[in-house]
């Protein structure tokens, strides 16, 4: 169902299915290929501030409407020469704090591809925790073709994700990938059969109508899986997941995944009795009495 906190919304979708802990982010300009512009960013930040603080949500789905693409990056209409710009607004290039906002929120994020991914839309699914594609998924970076780059996470995550050789590939060529060689190449989880790719080829069999109708079900498909895996995760612990994601961040993230880390660390203390005696003393202006802690080895 919509989420009350979604008024007001207008490039963006927000949802939540009540009771089942999982919260939709959509980017809603299917007519742009579901570029962002600074408000589709600003929205997004807002939709994902809510989900991280919403205590019943343990998984977000990160995804574009329709069946085209899930996000072709910046909005080439509003590139300036300090980044993207809505009207009347400095340019800026809010994208980059929208990927640590994503690395750094402590629940999982899945990105559901069903059409292209490209340029800094491939950047946000490969910032997303995991990545299910449709058959018709198409990733690649087109940065170097509009001129354009990203050399933060663009750069390190995917070095990471599918080896040095392939990451020059992908930025040096900026050449399209299948899902099915993306698949192979590492850059996704899964590829939900339902061939949106044949019915796309295929024309000439179908109707305007019949195709409209398939490409609906399929989409079906890729959401039907998407929302089992959020169902698996969500069986599990929410503080052993948290702490995972901050722990495989750590590896990349140099100080910032540090203390993301040593904050998780803060965050369990505070639930021991060790971290609630001195709380405890505080506030009853008493001296606190750790000697009853033992020194662990
Ligand atoms: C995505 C792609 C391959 C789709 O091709 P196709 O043939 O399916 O659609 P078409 O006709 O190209 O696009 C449909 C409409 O969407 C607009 C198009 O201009 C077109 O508009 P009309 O002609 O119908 O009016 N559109 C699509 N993508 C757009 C975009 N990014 N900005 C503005 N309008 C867009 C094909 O459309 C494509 O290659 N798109 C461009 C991808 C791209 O180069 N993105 C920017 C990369 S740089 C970046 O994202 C970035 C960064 O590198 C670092 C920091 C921040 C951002």
């Amino acid at each position: 169902v919509p989420d009350e906190s979604g008024k007001g919304f207008t490039d963006i979708i927000y949802e939540k299915a009540v009771g089942e802990g999982i919260a939709k982010i959509t980017i809603n300009r299917p007519e742009k290929r579901n570029a962002f512009r600074p408000l589709t960013i600003k929205e997004l930040m807002r939709a994902f501030a809510d989900a991280r603080d919403d205590t019943s949500i343990g998984v977000i789905i990160f995804t574009g409407k329709g069946t085209e693409a899930f996000c072709s990056g910046g909005d080439q209409s509003v590139r300036t020469k300090s980044g993207y710009a809505d009207p009347a607004d400095v340019g800026r290039l809010n994208v980059l704090d929208l990927q640590v906002q994503i690395r750094r929120l402590p629940k999982p994020v899945i990105a559901m591809v069903a059409g292209y991914a490209v340029g800094g839309g491939h950047i946000l699914h490969m910032v997303c925790d995991l990545t299910i594609a449709a058959d018709n998924a198409v990733f690649g970076q087109t940065g170097p073709k509009v001129g354009s780059f990203d050399a933060g996470y663009g750069c390190s995550i995917m070095s990471r994700l599918i080896g040095p050789k392939r990451a020059r590939e992908m930025w040096y060529l900026a050449r399209f990938y299948s899902a099915a060689e993306a698949d192979k190449m590492g850059l996704v989880n899964k590829v939900v059969p339902g061939s949106l790719i044949d019915s796309v080829n295929d024309q000439s069999r179908h109707t305007d109508v019949i195709m409209f109708m398939e490409k609906l079900v399929q989409l079906a498909n890729l959401e039907q899986e998407t929302v089992q895996w959020c169902r698996e995760i969500l069986t599990n612990s929410p503080t052993a997941v948290r702490m995972c994601k901050s722990a495989l961040n750590a590896v990349d993230d140099g100080h910032a995944g540090l203390q993301e880390l040593a904050g998780n660390a803060t965050l369990l203390f505070y639930g021991s009795e060790e971290g609630n005696e001195g709380k405890n003393a505080y506030l009853n202006k008493t001296r606190p009495n750790f000697s009853k802690f033992p020194w662990l080895p």
